[in-house]
């Protein structure tokens, strides 16, 4: 039973807390006949989802499969209310930064890794979108195309069931996710940004700022041209990395206003940074050493848990490329807004896209990494 006293839910689209009273129902049997249900004293008590009592309607003694908030007026599943966890990650990074890729090889990977967890989409918008990229990604194998800008992305919901509890209960987890556009980001606190954006900048859980390390003069000229045009958004202006920089600060001094934080004080949000396309570095001198751990494949999901010496092992690793890049600007800009900052290095696809932007079989390499580091810090998976 759920506990509307006692509820974490939150709204995905307003991110203020839901509760049942929050949102009105409806019983939707076709078009003509779509209408309100309300709670009853029982359903509010018991803490459950009212049941359609219309006389003669098709869907009569059915529980309500359509809700919307009260606040902002937005389509929910009603089922949102009733997880245990809620999780909700953001992406920010420059145009072509790889975040649509990155999200599109984290689901396959959620559903396949071989974890305990079985992943559910909550809506259809969120199972149609995840069929488009999937199939565009793992069966015609070509790259995505750059993600719509000047509007809010519409938050993909997902629920995912923890089958490694034992016992009648399966914990239930919501995981959203908020994929938007790299244009956007990078005019944060320049330009009057959509209302609903930068309510998901300032909500989100998790920000995992992407940075592409294709954009770093000291990568582009060692890099065959090949490999550099396959690996970079075609139908997007790429950004120098300074943006970067630029980016963070003012994704930080938005958060700072928005939740009024000091300038003094450090962000408590945790930030992973996430080097994308590490597989277009393995054709570099200056690349990872071939020993380097970030080069292993993850240990984290084979344990079960999150291998915290590997992932800070990952972390220095990477710091200290980014330095022998003379990249040492953009750490220190997020080191010093956020408190807990950890940096990760993925690849989506395993290797670059040919010259024509198809992709070899993908073969993702620690894109489950930031997402295991979270859910060890919801203690939802072990630290080991
Ligand atoms: N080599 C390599 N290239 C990648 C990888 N992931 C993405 N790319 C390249 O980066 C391009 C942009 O990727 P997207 O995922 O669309 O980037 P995005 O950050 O969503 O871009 P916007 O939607 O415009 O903000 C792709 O067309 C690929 O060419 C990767 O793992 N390896
Ligand atoms: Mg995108
Ligand atoms: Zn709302
Ligand atoms: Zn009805």
């Amino acid at each position: 039973m759920f506990n509307s006293g006692n509820s974490n839910a939150i709204c995905p689209y307003c991110l203020r807390k839901l509760k049942l009273s929050g949102l009105k129902f409806f019983c939707d049997p076709d078009e003509d006949n779509r209408h309100e249900v309300r709670l009853s004293i029982a359903d509010r008590i018991k803490g459950r989802l009212p049941v359609c009592k219309r006389a003669f309607c098709k869907n009569k003694g059915q529980t309500v499969r359509e809700a919307v908030c009260k606040h902002c007026g937005e389509q929910l599943p009603p089922q949102i209310l009733f997880h245990d966890k809620y999780l909700s990650f953001c992406a920010v990074g420059v145009s072509g930064a790889g975040k649509s890729s990155y999200f599109t090889t984290l689901i396959h990977e959620l559903k396949y890794s071989g974890l305990p967890w079985v992943l559910q989409a909550m809506d259809v918008e969120t199972t149609r979108r995840a069929q488009l990229n999937e199939q565009l990604v793992y069966e015609e194998r070509h790259c995505l195309s750059g993600t719509e800008a000047g509007v809010a992305p519409k938050p993909q919901l997902w629920t995912i069931l923890d089958n490694s509890a034992k016992g009648d209960k399966i914990p239930t987890y919501a995981l959203t996710i908020y994929d938007g556009a790299g244009e956007d980001c990078e005019h944060i606190d320049y330009t009057p940004l959509d209302a609903q954006i930068s309510r998901y900048l300032a909500g989100a859980r998790m920000l995992l700022i992407m940075f592409d390390p294709l954009l770093l003069p000291s990568v582009r000229v060692e890099l065959p041209h090949e490999t550099l045009n396959a690996s970079m958004a075609i139908d997007r202006q790429t950004s120098a990395p300074a943006n970067m920089v630029s980016m963070v600060n003012s994704l930080a001094n938005y958060i700072r206003r928005a939740g009024n934080i000091a300038p003094g004080k450090r962000i408590d949000r945790k930030a992973a940074v996430v080097l994308t396309k590490i597989d277009a570095l393995n054709e570099m001198l200056n690349g990872f050493a071939s020993g380097a751990t970030i080069l292993k494949e993850s240990p984290h999901v084979h344990s079960k848990g999150f291998v915290e010496s590997d992932s800070e092992m990952v972390d220095l690793e990477i710091r200290d490329w980014l330095s022998r890049q003379g990249e040492t600007a953009f750490l220190g800009a997020i080191d010093a807004n956020f408190r807990d900052v950890r940096v990760f290095g993925v690849s989506s696809f395993g290797r670059p896209p040919d010259v024509h932007k198809r992709l070899a079989k993908i073969r993702p390499h620690r894109v489950l990494d930031p997402l295991m580091w979270m859910l060890a810090a919801e203690g939802i998976i072990p630290t080991i």
